[in-house]
């Protein structure tokens, strides 16, 4: 069959962010758009010829259009073979195992994540290399230079591939392969926990579970394992059909848009444990009966319980948390004698510590758990580890984490997003922070004594690299802390992120709502940061 070459103009748009290449549907429409990144991709990589490459998407609007071009590139540009999902269906940490159990040189992952889908919603692209992990910023760079000198991208001239049937089919030098999307990480996970003792308890009759993938990609995933392997009882999986706009919410696991699981677990009669995921399966958040687990706890949670778990029964080598997750699993590897590691935010900071064995779990705060069972993080893992946890405990979600506030102190946590505010501004408002950082330490603010006032810079401990400006930190002398960050996911304007956290090792201060008890940081930060003013706003529009 024909491969054409077909010249193109680049576009100077394309800097991937926290997390692949992320715009509104629009945008990746234009002629050539999705084309040239693709280009770039291959463009920025070397020796990937007849080798394989791992493709699927979250099943988001534009997922099989896009699917299809990239398919034929794929082919054009000489690879040897593509295993794509089932209906275009590849889950954020299923693309990873699979990568990583079929030694591909990497994965091409379409989603745009938590963001809302649609004709009028988000599109993304994410480059996975061949440890299954999110591209780290040197190849995310040398593909953004390559978007920015392409000339022209190469593409066979070729029907549509079915992609709803299991089947192999040669085009010219390229084999494409459609995948079952659930089965080969359904068995990692069975090899990671004790099933037979979940399914005990999910089929024991006095235990209700309720999970919610918001209409995304985790659906087929949470069916087949939760309800089918499990045994969970039918119906305990709702919303669980992907839909390519998600039903029009945002796929976005927290309190706010997972409503109707809220409502449920906060309600008369709610089930002993809630969980939702994202739009590419790769996020989680966890509820007891009406008890909400904050990520950085939950990820503290893990890591003290580890040694129940059968994949991690020989203990930790090591933890990781980004840089505005709360320091709770710091104290946790405190007390097993392991190292904790401070990274930047977004899971391609992880990367290199897993793949050097020095950490096991990794965590972020934003609803983001995973380990080194695959490179991504992982929300229906960070499920089947709660649920293995309750099992062998015989606890509720709730009296585990007071028994762990109980042992390990309480960090008081919550994030504050302004979201959709004007660049300009969010700019000159982290200028403003950063012209105050010098003259910071050793000030008083309102009841507290600034310890350390910095813009956050990481250097990587295996191969060296440097990132800088990775968020404002003001630390106090009680170890309490407020950081400030631009995200770097977002598709219109800009988001400021706000991260409160305080330290509460008296048991009996344990019950506060976070909100009060962190007020007087909130009051802190906008006397700092002058909130208010630069984004025109009196409240965040979501408190996780
Ligand atoms: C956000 C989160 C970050 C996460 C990233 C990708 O980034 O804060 O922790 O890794 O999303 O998650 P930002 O730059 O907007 O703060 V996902 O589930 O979109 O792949
Ligand atoms: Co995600």
């Amino acid at each position: 069959m024909n491969v054409h070459t077909v010249s193109t103009q680049p576009f100077s748009d394309q800097k991937p962010g926290t997390s692949g290449l992320r715009k509104q549907v629009p945008v990746f429409q234009q002629r050539h758009y999705l084309e040239n990144f693709i280009q770039a991709i291959f463009n920025s990589l070397e020796d990937y010829q007849g080798k394989t490459l791992v493709l699927g998407g979250d099943g988001r609007y534009y997922n099989r259009t896009a699917i299809q071009t990239i398919l034929k590139m794929a082919v054009a540009n000489g690879v040897g073979r593509v295993l794509v999902g089932r209906g275009g269906i590849l889950s954020t940490p299923a693309a990873s195992c699979i990568i990583r159990k079929t030694r591909a040189f990497g994965g091409i992952i379409l989603s745009a994540s938590h963001n809302p889908g649609g004709p009028e919603g988000d599109f993304g692209v994410k480059f996975n290399t061949s440890n299954g992990g999110p591209a780290p910023e040197k190849v995310t760079s040398a593909i953004f230079e390559a978007s920015k000198t392409i000339q022209g991208y190469k593409i066979l001239e070729a029907p549509d591939i079915d992609l709803d049937t299991l089947l192999i089919t040669q085009l010219n030098e390229t084999t494409v392969e459609v995948i079952d999307p659930v089965a080969d990480y359904a068995d990692l996970m069975q090899s990671l926990f004790d099933f037979d003792r979940i399914r005990d308890v999910l089929t024991s009759g006095n235990f209700r579970l309720c999970m919610d993938p918001l209409h995304a990609v985790t659906g087929p995933y949470a069916h087949f394992l939760l309800e089918e392997r499990l045994g969970a009882a039918p119906g305990s999986v709702q919303n669980g059909t992907p839909l390519e706009d998600f039903g029009g919410g945002h796929p976005d696991p927290n309190l706010v848009y997972a409503h109707d699981l809220v409502e449920l677990m906060f309600g008369d009669n709610a089930p002993d444990f809630g969980a939702a995921s994202d739009g590419d399966g790769d996020r989680n958040m966890v509820l007891g009966r009406k008890f909400f687990v904050t990520p950085s706890d939950s990820l503290a949670v893990l890591a003290a319980n580890a040694h129940l778990v059968p994949g991690y029964k020989d203990g930790l080598a090591g933890v990781a948390r980004s840089m505005p997750t709360s320091a709770a699993v710091d104290r946790v590897a405190e007390k097993l004698g392991i190292n904790c590691y401070e990274t930047p935010t977004g899971w391609k900071f992880f990367g290199n510590l897993l793949d050097a064995g020095q950490a096991t779990l990794c965590g972020e705060e934003s609803f983001g758990t995973g380990s080194n069972h695959v490179r991504e993080k992982d929300g229906l893992w960070a499920i089947l580890f709660w649920l293995n946890i309750l099992a062998v405990r015989q606890q509720s979600v709730e009296d585990i984490v007071r028994d762990h506030w109980q042992t390990y102190g309480r960090n008081y946590y919550s994030r504050h997003d302004y979201e959709g505010i004007d660049s300009a501004n969010a700019n000159q408002l982290m200028e403003g922070l950063r012209s105050q950082l010098a003259r910071l330490p050793g000030q008083q603010l309102g009841n507290y004594e600034v310890d350390y006032a910095d813009d956050f810079n990481y250097t990587d401990p295996v191969d060296g690299s440097v990132s800088k400006n990775q968020g404002i930190r003001i630390g106090f002398t009680d170890g309490s802390r407020i950081v400030f960050r631009l995200s770097g996911t977002g598709t219109q304007g800009a988001t400021l992120r706000l991260y409160l956290e305080s330290y509460e090792p008296d048991s009996s201060q344990h019950g506060a709502d976070p909100q009060d008890a962190l007020a007087e940081f909130i009051a802190l930060a906008e006397e700092v940061a002058q909130i208010r003013q630069y984004t025109g706003m009196n409240a965040p529009t979501v408190i996780t």
